[in-house]
């Protein structure tokens, strides 16, 4: 028989041999999880899967603080332009004219009406709204005035086709303000819809492209050169009374709001200009990063910007002479103009329509008007029932963010994977026994033949 020794060694190597043959091994190869969840995780995160460390999940969900609620992707041609009045949403879409949509739910944008605009559009599209009439500026098309009182039936009302582009448009009372190559800045008498009337210009022969007003003021890029102001106070004889040279980059919008100009420059991002003194201007400060920023709308202490490239960026100007980036949210298609309302972001998206991006302030992919409107989630908890997995990934997955006991499923490595190389391991490790077994039992013939 055996030694005491020999015993305990058997003992042993019986052990080791079942531990080996049902112990898990542990996973080689990425491809169990799926590429949506690539899509939205990065390898850190991955990682964390893997090792089912779920407070490294929690704690690595991804940093955007604004997230997509919806997308409406209609367009027949291309969305440049949306401005939002309550609860419509008005696109000016390339091939599409004049686009409205009801957003009372924002997560379900849907077409209430639309007006086709004839002619041969090859260029950029703009439109205000003003009461019940949308102003469109309609490049080679000139400009039109449609009557939305009816959402379902707009209707055309005038055209103005006086010079041969027509880029930008704003409005304010009974006046509209049209940029335009060949007249510069038009100012329209609008009092008789029907009947638009041209009552001043304003032309310094440059290449005017964006418009925006505030008080007695009208605001005006300059492609080649920068931001005009022009006093309208007496309407017929416009006056200019300040001048910013923009010597970076191409001013294409500019928006203003108190004291401040923004002025889109496209490849040299933003700049922040002071228009208090309207005859010596201050530049503040400018913000700049890879991309094209070619709209700026703001409220109050932030800035949206439309990166034509990149989608939607967002900057915290509380200090108005270091402007810092606090969000962003990536959009395929072109970028072109971005709209603010109560906390949600219009961001009109050439090819793929209207984009709606909502704060996010717990950075778990729910904005936060989904996880108060729709799923009644904590908007300041990324994990409301505390399993581990964010609100934004439970739905993507389809548990319930607010059950604790339903959450997704870490998948576990799939057989097929690791059976050739598990099973390999086994057979190695069985001849190692085997011969063991055989050289102690040898081992022992000799012992007792002796
Ligand atoms: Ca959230
Ligand atoms: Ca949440
Ligand atoms: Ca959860
Ligand atoms: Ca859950």
């Amino acid at each position: 028989m055996f030694s005491k020794g020999d015993k305990y060694k058997r003992k042993f190597l019986v052990f080791l041999f079942f531990f080996i043959l049902l112990a898990p091994l542990p996973s080689f190869s990425n491809s169990a999880f799926s590429s949506k969840q690539e899509k939205y995780y990065d390898s850190e995160l991955l990682y964390a899967f893997e090792t089912q460390n779920l407070n490294l999940v929690k704690s690595l969900a991804t940093t955007n603080n604004y997230s997509l609620i919806s997308q409406w992707n209609g367009s027949l041609g291309s969305t440049f332009d949306v401005f939002v009045v309550d609860e419509f949403a008005y696109l000016a879409d390339k091939d599409g004219g004049l686009v409205i949509l009801d957003i009372t739910n924002l997560t379900q944008p849907r077409e209430i009406g639309r007006k086709a605009i004839a002619g041969d559009i090859v260029g950029a599209v703009n439109l205000f709204i003003e009461n019940d009439y949308a102003y469109i500026a309609n490049d080679v098309d000139g400009a039109r005035i449609i009557d939305i009182s009816n959402k379902s039936e707009p209707k055309l009302i005038s055209e103005y086709h006086d010079e041969l582009y027509y880029w930008d448009v704003y409005v304010s009372g009974n006046y509209a303000f049209y940029t335009t190559i060949g007249d510069g800045l038009e100012i329209i008498n609008v009092s008789n819809k029907a009947i638009p009337n041209e009552i001043a210009q304003y032309n310094m022969g440059g290449f005017i492209w964006s418009v925006w007003g505030s008080e007695n003021y009208i605001y005006i890029t300059d492609l080649n050169t920068g931001l005009e102001i022009i006093n309208v106070t007496e309407i017929t004889t416009p006056t200019k009374v300040g001048f910013h040279d923009v010597y970076t980059g191409q001013p294409f919008s500019v928006f203003v709001e108190e004291d401040v100009a923004f002025i889109a420059v496209g490849n040299e991002g933003l700049e922040l200009v002071n228009i208090s003194e309207k005859s010596s201007l201050v530049k503040l400060s400018q913000f700049k990063e890879s991309g094209s920023i070619v709209d700026v709308h703001s409220n109050n202490d932030t800035v949206f910007l439309a990166d034509k490239f990149n989608g939607l960026k967002i900057l915290d100007i509380s200090n108005k002479s270091n402007p810092v980036k606090v969000g962003s949210y990536s959009l395929s298609g072109d970028s072109w103009n971005v709209f603010y309302q109560e906390e949600v972001v219009y961001l009109a998206n050439g090819q793929n329509g209207l984009a709606i991006i909502g704060i996010d302030r717990d950075n778990d992919d729910l904005a936060d008007y989904l996880e108060l409107e729709i799923y009644d989630t904590d908007p300041l908890n990324p994990d409301s029932d505390g399993d581990g997995f964010h609100d934004g990934y439970e739905i993507e997955m389809g548990t319930n963010p607010n059950d604790p006991n339903d959450y997704p499923i870490i998948p576990s490595p799939s057989p097929t994977e690791t059976s050739g190389f598990k099973y390999g391991l086994i057979f190695v490790i069985s001849f190692i026994f085997i011969k063991i077994f055989f050289v102690i039992k040898i081992n022992k013939r000799k012992n007792k033949l002796k």
